[in-house]
């Protein structure tokens, strides 16, 4: 049974440096983008991940540079997109922003991170 036992250490060992895994989720495209600059306030920012996330575990929040948040804390998956979360941004003004997201993959593995944007006041 040493060389089973051995084989679950080494499992173990490997779950805890977080070895790389299949189906680990990544952000792969936002609306709006990171970094980006837009001239019309987004009602709705939108994060598309490469696998499917878990609805129970995703966090999604946009707060202003003064620290306010100013999503209406409705943060969801899409019932018809298991890898798109997304959250409503009401009445966003001109000004940078910051968006916040935390989600578990499948495999477990948690992905958290942030990027900026930035609403411009259209031109009159
Ligand atoms: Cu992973």
């Amino acid at each position: 049974m040493i060389r089973r036992r051995a084989i679950l250490l080494a499992a173990l060992a490997a779950a805890a440096l977080g070895a790389p895994a299949a189906a680990h989720s990544v952000l792969v495209r936002a609306e709006p983008g990171r970094n980006a600059t837009v001239t019309r306030p987004p009602g709705r920012v939108r994060l598309w991940f490469s696998e499917r996330i878990e609805p129970a575990y995703a966090r999604l929040s946009v707060w202003s540079e003064a620290g306010d948040r100013v999503d209406a804390d409705d943060a969801a998956v899409d019932a018809s997109a298991p890898a798109l979360l997304s959250v409503t941004t009401p009445g966003l003004g001109p000004g940078r922003y910051i968006v916040r997201y935390r989600v578990l993959s499948v495999d477990g593995h948690i992905v958290e991170s942030s990027f900026a944007f930035t609403v411009r006041a259209a031109a009159r």
